[in-house]
């Protein structure tokens, strides 16, 4: 009998979602297939700076999902789930108000969370909850008949849960129990042969296509499983050479040949689907739905929240090129703002704060310093402290609502006479029992740990940066 570890558990639940989820839908192999292609292109023409951002065998497992769930019982039991396979939530993305169309969920990741972990496998599962409260999309009838037909179904059965609770607890499983759990999870999230309920299928279809995928039908599923390419540019030209036509544009940054930061993501539109339905004259007929897609992404460094900022700022920016007609080409629009505002480099990215490095150190460089104390961005201008870039692990609320709004047909309906419902980081937490991790915090830490391990390496004093010394003189004048 072998233990296996939370690690092994996710990497090999990872594997069988994919496998399941190429039967399911099979555009998804070719996605994978020309993604492989397109990662070995890379790493023969780049060699050892390829792996800059993650190891090509970490990359080439490197996949996310995306599920939905209904209820806040179920979004607790799918945390327990997650737990399992040592993915924690990380972020909270509220979609309600991100895209023209009505998207009512608000979201989180789970994900493993230190370094180790992310690089033995980094699996992480885009996780949304219907915003059933919310009466800008669902009046008082509405809410509680959606939160009847969720207490009614079940879509973890206890064996699952009492598995995935041991596991957590035991740091794994054994053997048997490993392949019981795996078996259980991997079931939970396959699409379901049952019939759909036409006529409550459609009428939350008329409010929102995204409620009624979670909402209509009596199971989840995968929505989607996304592999990571190292040149995105070169997979959309060949998924397209291929004949399948991928959504208008990449989104997120654009190709530029400065230091690619945070995530791209292009998907193909949604393929329909042979579905089921009863009508409710008790027949049952075949019909289509089209829910399910292929996406893709690149990742880029990630952001500190200074950098953020300016990440957000640049998008404005190319907004407001574009709607004053001063540019007609997205990408064109967004090179040239990030050629105007984005350093070329990691390390003044680093210098500047902008996003998160481990550092090792050039000791002789560091024999050439005067005499300290140093701030960081002294020793990296001094080539002293050499930046390697954390890669970013998250999602980004304006790409996923594009990719939930590319596949939505009809635009739905919002009552902008209500009020929006109540839903935050917080409430999010106490719906999943433990406290949704702030993305920032996770990186800050590994950046922190790194530069406290180089200063001791070099035996150096290391000043505070003007925004840690900003923000200790804050707290101490409160
Ligand atoms: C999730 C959409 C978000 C991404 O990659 O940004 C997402 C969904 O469609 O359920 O997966
Ligand atoms: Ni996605």
């Amino acid at each position: 009998m072998s233990f296996h570890h939370l690690w092994q558990l996710r990497a090999e639940f990872a594997r069988r979602l994919s496998a399941m989820y190429g039967t399911e839908v099979p555009a998804y192999n070719t996605l994978v297939d020309v993604s492989t292609q397109v990662n070995q292109a890379y790493l023969l023409q780049h060699g050892a700076d390829a792996e800059r951002l993650g190891s090509i065998d970490r990359v080439t497992a490197e996949r996310h999902g995306a599920i939905r769930v209904g209820s806040e019982r179920e979004m607790s039991q799918v945390a327990r789930i997650f737990a399992a396979f040592g993915m924690y939530p990380v972020g909270f993305y509220d979609l309600r108000d991100a895209s023209k169309s009505a998207v009512p969920v608000v979201s989180t990741a789970f994900r493993p969370v230190t370094a180790d972990e992310l690089a033995r496998n980094p699996f992480r599962v885009f996780t949304s909850m219907l915003a059933v409260e919310d009466p800008r999309f669902f009046d008082p009838a509405l809410q509680s008949e959606l939160k009847d037909f969720f207490d009614r179904r079940e879509l973890f059965g206890q064996e699952l849960l009492e598995l995935a609770d041991r596991a957590a607890a035991g740091s794994g499983l054994e053997e048997e129990e490993a392949g019981r759990l795996l078996e259980l999870a991997t079931g939970a999230f396959e699409l379901s042969a049952e019939p759909v309920d036409h006529d409550w299928y459609r009428r939350l279809e008329a409010i929102s296509a995204v409620a009624s995928d979670i909402g209509g039908v009596t199971s989840t599923h995968i929505n989607h499983l996304t592999p990571r390419v190292l040149d995105i540019d070169a997979l959309y030209a060949g998924m397209e050479a291929l004949g399948i036509t991928m959504i208008d544009e990449i989104q997120g940054p654009p190709r530029w040949d400065g230091p690619d930061v945070l995530l791209r993501q292009t998907s193909f539109r949604a393929l329909g689907e042979e579905r089921l339905f009863r009508y409710p004259d008790g027949s049952v007929r075949k019909g289509e739905l089209r829910v399910r897609f292929g996406e893709v992404e690149a990742r880029g460094i990630a952001l500190t929240p200074a950098g953020r900022d300016l990440y957000d700022r640049m998008v404005a920016d190319v907004d407001r090129r574009l709607q004053d007609g001063s540019s007609q080409d997205s990408q064109g629009a967004a090179r040239a703002v990030w050629e105007e505002n984005l350093p070329r480099t990691e390390k003044e990215l680093a210098a500047r704060g902008l996003a998160y490095f481990t550092f090792t150190a050039d000791n002789a460089a560091a024999a050439g310093l005067p005499q300290g104390p140093f701030t960081l961005a002294e020793l990296i201008e001094s080539g002293a402290a050499v930046p390697e870039p954390i890669v970013y692990e998250d999602f980004l609320p304006r790409s996923a609502a594009g990719i939930f709004q590319s596949n939505l047909t009809d635009e739905g309906s919002k009552n902008e006479s209500e009020l929006a419902a109540d839903y935050d980081m917080a409430r999010m937490s106490g719906i999943i029992g433990r406290p949704v991790h702030d993305p920032y915090e996770l990186y800050q830490r590994q950046q922190d740990g790194s530069v406290r391990a180089l200063a001791d390496a070099l035996g150096i004093d290391l000043l505070p940066s003007p925004a840690e010394a900003a923000a200790a003189a804050t707290g101490a004048g409160n």
